[in-house]
């Protein structure tokens, strides 16, 4: 096998497979994980396929809003079968409002999970950017739902396929309360989904990497391994705190977080 950051595939293929998601993104489709066809292909080809099409979506007049941690959690590891996180790119045209119906006709498998969300004041440029960094870094911290979807048929995928499918990322609802970091401890803070009035999930922030700063001083530093940074004013997810849960037109969430307030969304 290829050394994880090694690029095994041809601009060629980069640019087919990114028309390949984007379609399957845009007209809300399932595919085969790319992997079936390009067994080799390593996470170095992964995040070629997503950086193609965060270009065309811009070239499009999307515009670049924040990243987002994923696969940062023991729950959401275990529950994808990979064991290494990811980061993907967040546009204006997945951000939705608190409160408002989201549709899932343009939409595959949608599923929601709880995250910490992070608004920075200062660019923070890696290799070697700390937890500590991240936190002197930061504006403020508000609760997010993170709407994920695979595109992949089955949820059958690997961790190169879901970096090229930009970590399933689709739709994000911020709410809540925002809070300046100071002010709570990162670590413990417990959070619980309920949909339709039940709980279904739970958990508690230290699930992300002991504390969701670690996670996006991680972004960070695969931000500079692709030659970027993350700049002053983005919004960035730091990872899911408990397990995807999944979600159908009728259904609403909302997502309880100690000191931060709730986030809710209704699905159509
Ligand atoms: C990948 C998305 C991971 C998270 O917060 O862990 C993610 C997936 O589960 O499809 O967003
Ligand atoms: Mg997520």
């Amino acid at each position: 096998m290829s050394p994880s950051n090694e690029l095994t595939l041809s601009r060629e293929d980069i640019v087919r497979l990114c028309e390949r998601v984007e379609g399957a993104q845009t007209r809300a489709y399932a595919i085969p994980k790319l992997t079936d066809e390009y067994p080799a292909m390593t996470i170095a080809d992964g995040y070629a396929i997503q950086s193609e099409l965060r270009r065309r979506y811009l070239a499009q007049g999307h515009r670049l809003v924040g990243w987002k941690a994923g696969l940062t959690s023991k729950a959401k590891m275990q529950q994808m079968g990979v064991d290494v996180p990811s980061i993907g790119f967040l546009t204006d045209r997945m951000a939705r409002p608190e409160s408002s119906a989201i549709s899932t006709a343009d939409l595959v498998h949608p599923r929601v999970e709880c995250e910490v969300a992070f608004v920075m004041k200062k660019d923070l440029h890696g290799p070697g950017c700390t937890g500590e960094d991240v936190l002197d870094a930061t504006d403020y911290v508000l609760p997010a739902v993170e709407i994920i979807d695979s595109r992949y048929s089955g949820f059958k995928f690997d961790l190169a396929s879901v970096i090229a499918d930009n970590g399933s990322s689709a739709r994000f609802v911020g709410g809540g309360r925002a809070r300046y970091v100071e002010e709570l401890d990162l670590r413990t803070l417990g959070v619980v989904m309920e949909k339709n009035g039940e709980m279904v999930a739970m958990g508690a922030s230290a699930a992300v990497l002991g504390h969701p700063a670690e996670a996006i001083a991680m972004l960070v530093n695969i931000l500079a391994d692709m030659g970027e940074h993350l700049p002053a004013g983005s919004f960035v997810m730091s990872g899911g705190i408990t397990e995807a849960i999944p979600v159908k037109p009728g259904d609403s969430i909302v997502a309880r977080f100690q000191e931060l307030g709730s986030v809710s969304m209704r699905f159509v």
